[in-house]
């Protein structure tokens, strides 16, 4: 073994920019020493190679199982540098160190999520050993050798190796983005050998959600509490979307309140099939629109609460094209019929280019966001004092659930229409949450009340007029009716209610929208949102 020579182990699974590597590496002087795959990937991209076997004296056995479990390998590894006889030990049996370690691993969690599934057998050929044993001792050890995981990282580490200062804190940093790698790799493992012996939907499940930091934020809820924004690394990034991978395309850094509520839009404007735009203040939807013409929709949304809009976010589910843009922009107040609209933040799937350079000429500041679709089925967690709560996330929908009439009044198509709707927007407000609707737009809403009549008042306040006639959504049952919400509602005119059903009064809500004339609905489904 010739003393003194530069050696780097690479051994990837996900090959991307390897040639940017291997090239970097080789005009830097390293040797490579590769597994298999990433050594015929090396060769053909003109970089050469010394195959791992040359150092083991011993062929890749076992299918692969057994590659680089070995001392050659670990020990060039592991040796400490600044200990004589750990020197001693590896020159005694010819053993090179190796200064870096690039490996990633088995993609082991998009094989078992692949649609379709995988084979139990497959399955547990995809559980990676030897990548990790090298990844966990090369970070160990971190002192002496640079171990990488990321093909983000390729660039600066070539950089690093260029200039002759040494830095502990990068190498400290490899060092932890390699065990959370590790970690996020091994917490797939058991999630899916959990559901292997308790069934895929049973609860509760066994799960570790690996938790990558994405960015530090200004400030949290309030600026006097520190923040940070993390991204869940158990998803794939082909699957992943939600807010958390959403491409900023302009606008001041979203802040901790800005997540939550771009959330809150983008989960509910995801919802509809037809074109529609949803305004959020404070994570409650305050205007809801459905339009074949998405300017119509944007307008309606607006109109349906003006006051809360100003400062809101604006979350459409079809692409931003320049008239949408320019509307978004022009669109002033309809409260005064002056002054322009201020948005924290536009989200959509889409934007056209001309779309996005209107946009950014509203503000400086105005965040504009590109999104893609939440995976469904995720599970929900929240935290409470010592402990997290989890759920499956609520993801019914008005096509899931039979609206049962239960008075005397038959609902219409339009009536029906119009309640579905309502049911659509009243599953994305805070309990407790009454949703006022029509023809497609939402005309008022109460939220977060500690009692469902005042929620009532204040969406029925909003609706004002326009509340004859139009349909009533309640996230959960009424526990009164006579004198209560339900006679209200009845009162004011509402031309149909759905609500879950389920209060031991029942019979009082039934009696009380007959004596009115006023269609009931059962959905025998609840949304509270707590
Ligand atoms: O089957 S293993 O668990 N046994 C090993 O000894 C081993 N050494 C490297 N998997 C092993 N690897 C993995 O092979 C690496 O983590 C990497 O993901 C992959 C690269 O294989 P190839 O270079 O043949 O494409």
């Amino acid at each position: 073994y010739p003393s003194g020579q530069k050696q780097v182990l690479i051994s990837l699974s996900d090959k991307k920019d390897l040639a940017f590597l291997g090239n970097g590496l080789q005009s830097l002087g390293y040797t490579i020493v590769s597994t298999g795959g990433t050594a015929s990937a090396l060769e053909s991209a003109g970089v050469s190679v010394t195959k791992v076997e040359k150092l083991t004296q011993f062929p890749e056995m076992l299918d692969g199982r057994v590659k680089t479990l070995h001392p050659n390998i670990h020990g060039g590894i592991l040796a400490r540098r600044d200990q004589k006889h750990h020197m001693e030990d590896l020159s005694s049996h010819g053993i090179g160190t190796f200064d870096i370690v690039v490996v990633n691993l088995y993609p082991f969690y998009d094989k078992v999520t692949a649609t379709g599934g995988i084979k139990f057998e497959d399955g547990i050929e995809n559980i990676d050993i030897g990548g990790p044993a090298m990844i966990r001792a090369a970070a160990k050890n971190h002192k002496d050798v640079l171990v990488v995981v990321d093909s983000e990282d390729y660039p600066e580490l070539l950089e690093f190796l260029k200039t002759s200062q040494d830095d502990q804190q990068f190498r400290r940093k490899l060092a932890w983005k390699a065990f959370q790698h590790v970690a996020s790799y091994d917490s797939a493992v058991s999630e899916w050998l959990w559901k292997q012996t308790n069934g895929e939907d049973k609860f509760p499940h066994s799960f570790t959600v690996p938790l990558s930091l994405k960015s530090s934020l200004r400030y949290g809820e309030n600026p006097h509490q520190k923040a940070a924004f993390y991204v869940d690394k158990s998803i794939s990034e082909v699957k992943a979307g939600g807010i958390a991978t959403a491409i900023q395309h302009h606008g001041k850094e979203m802040s901790y309140n800005n997540y939550l509520d771009a959330d809150a839009a983008w989960n509910c404007v995801s919802e509809f099939q037809s074109p529609t735009c949803v305004v959020v203040k404070h994570t409650n939807p305050c205007g809801v629109a459905s339009r074949s013409d998405i300017l119509e929709a944007y307008r309606l949304a607006v109109k349906a609460d003006p006051v809360s809009a100003f400062g809101g976010i604006v979350a459409f589910n079809t692409e931003v094209d320049e008239s949408l843009a320019r509307e978004i922009r022009e669109f002033r107040s309809p409260t005064d019929g002056e002054t322009r609209m201020f948005y924290e933040i536009v989200v959509a799937p889409k934007y056209t280019e001309k779309g996005l350079e209107t946009l950014r000429g509203k503000s400086k500041t105005l965040r504009i966001l590109e999104a893609r679709k939440n995976e469904k089925g995720k599970l929900s967690l929240r935290q409470v004092g010592g402990g997290w709560l989890a759920q499956e996330s609520d993801d019914l929908t008005p096509e899931d659930i039979q609206f049962k009439a239960m008075a005397e009044k038959v609902a219409d198509e339009s009536a029906l229409s119009d309640a579905k709707f309502a049911w659509l927007c009243v599953k994305h407000v805070k309990s407790n949450a009454i949703v006022i609707a029509k023809d497609n737009c939402m005309l008022g809403m109460g939220s977060g009340q500690p009692n469902r009549v005042e929620s009532l008042r204040i969406a029925m306040r909003k609706a004002g007029d326009e509340v004859k006639g139009a349909a009533l959504a309640s996230d959960a049952f009424f526990p009164f009716a006579w004198n209560d919400a339900v006679e209200e509602a009845c009162q004011a005119g509402i031309g149909v209610i759905a609500e879950p059903g389920g209060s031991i009064r029942d019979q009082d809500a039934i009696d009380c929208c007959n004596k009115y004339g006023v269609t009931l609905l059962f959905t025998n489904v609840r949304h509270f949102r707590h």
